[in-house]
C-alpha cells in the first residue's frame, strides 16, 4: 500500500473560499495530498473586507488538535490566523510533541487592513512559535513587523530573511516581495545560502488568499518529504499561474485560481530520486 502524505492547516475561514482554511485545503487536495483542518476562528468576510469574526473556546481548539493528533498526526502542518497568545501556547505544545515539518504563515492584517491577529500576539510569535518553524513564509508587511525595519528592494528581503532565520530562530524563511515594485522575487533564506525565487509579475487585483495558498502548497510538499527548496519552488510556480489564470471571481480583491497549475501542467507527483 502507497502511504498517502496528510497535512493539517490551523487557521481562520474565509467563506466565500479565497482564503484561511477553505483556500489551505483546496491547496492541499490539488497537490495530492490528504489534508485536514482545524479551525481557529471563524470570519464572516468576502472579496471586499471583514465584517466580524469569532475566535474559538480555547478548549474546543484543544479537543480539535486531540481529535487530530490521537487518530492521523499529520506528514506537515501550517498555521495561518492564530489571533491570541492562548492559541500560540497551545500549538507550541503540540509542535514540540511531533517532528514533522512546521509551517508558519504569519497572518497579521488582511489585506482589506482588518486585524486578523491581536496586537499582544505578535511578540509571542516571535519568541514561541518562529522557533519551531521549519520555514516562516512572511509577505512585506508581515517581514517588517518581524524584524522591526522597513524593506524596500531585494537586499531588505535577504536581510529579513536572514534577521528570521539567525536571530529569531527559523530553520528557514521565504520573505514574499509581491508588494515591491518591478518582478514578483521572493527570497528563500536556510541558514547557509540565498535563493532568489523570480516570476513574471501579473498585474491583477485578484490576489485574495495568496499568502495561504502559498504557504499551503509549500506544507503539501513538506508532506510529501520535499526537501524545503524544492517545496518553495513548486509553491512559487502555482501561485504564480493561480494567479495569472485568475477566475474574476467577486466584487473586491478576488481569489486565486487554485487550478490555474493544472493549465500549465505542473507535475503533481514528488520527482522520482
Ligand atoms: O491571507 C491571509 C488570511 C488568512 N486567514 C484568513 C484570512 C486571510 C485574509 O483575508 O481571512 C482567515
Amino acid at each position: 500500500m502507497i502511504k498517502i502524505p496528510t497535512a493539517l492547516t490551523i487557521a481562520g475561514t474565509d467563506p466565500t473560499g479565497g482564503a484561511g482554511i477553505q483556500a489551505d485545503l483546496k491547496s492541499f487536495q490539488e497537490r495530492e495530498v490528504y489534508g485536514m483542518s482545524i479551525l481557529t476562528s471563524a470570519v464572516a468576510q468576502n472579496t471586499r473586507g471583514v465584517s466580524d469574526l469569532h475566535h474559538m473556546p480555547i478548549g474546543f481548539i484543544e479537543k480539535q488538535m486531540q481529535a487530530v493528533f490521537d487518530d492521523i498526526p499529520p506528514d506537515a502542518m501550517k498555521t495561518g490566523m492564530v489571533s491570541t497568545i492562548e492559541m500560540m501556547e497551545l500549538i507550541a505544545m503540540y509542535v514540540k510533541k511531533q517532528d514533522s515539518p512546521y509551517v508558519i504563515d504569519p497572518v497579521m492584517v488582511a489585506t482589506s487592513g482588518h486585524a486578523l491577529m491581536e496586537k499582544e500576539s505578535r511578540q509571542v510569535i516571535r519568541d514561541l512559535l518562529i522557533p519551531l518553524a521549519t520555514i516562516v513564509t512572511p509577505n512585506v508587511p508581515e517581514a517588517e513587523i518581524l524584524v522591526n525595519f522597513k524593506i524596500e528592494d531585494v537586499e531588505d528581503l535577504k536581510k529579513a530573511a536572514k534577521v528570521i532565520v539567525d536571530e529569531l530562530g527559523a530553520a528557514a524563511a521565504v520573505v514574499k516581495g509581491g508588494h515591491l515594485e518591478g518582478k514578483a522575487v521572493d527570497v528563500l533564506y536556510d541558514k547557509q545560502v540565498f535563493h532568489l525565487l523570480e516570476a513574471e509579475r501579473t498585474y491583477t487585483k485578484h490576489t485574495h488568499g495568496t499568502g495561504c495558498t502559498f504557504s499551503a502548497v509549500i506544507t503539501a510538499e513538506l508532506a510529501k518529504g520535499q526537501p524545503v527548496l524544492d517545496a518553495v519552488t513548486i509553491g512559487k510556480q502555482f501561485i504564480t499561474d493561480a494567479i495569472r489564470y485568475t477566475l474574476n471571481i467577486g466584487t473586491g480583491s478576488g481569489p486565486t485560481n487554485h487550478w490555474g497549475h493544472r493549465l500549465q501542467g505542473l507535475p503533481n507527483q514528488k520527482k522520482e530520486e
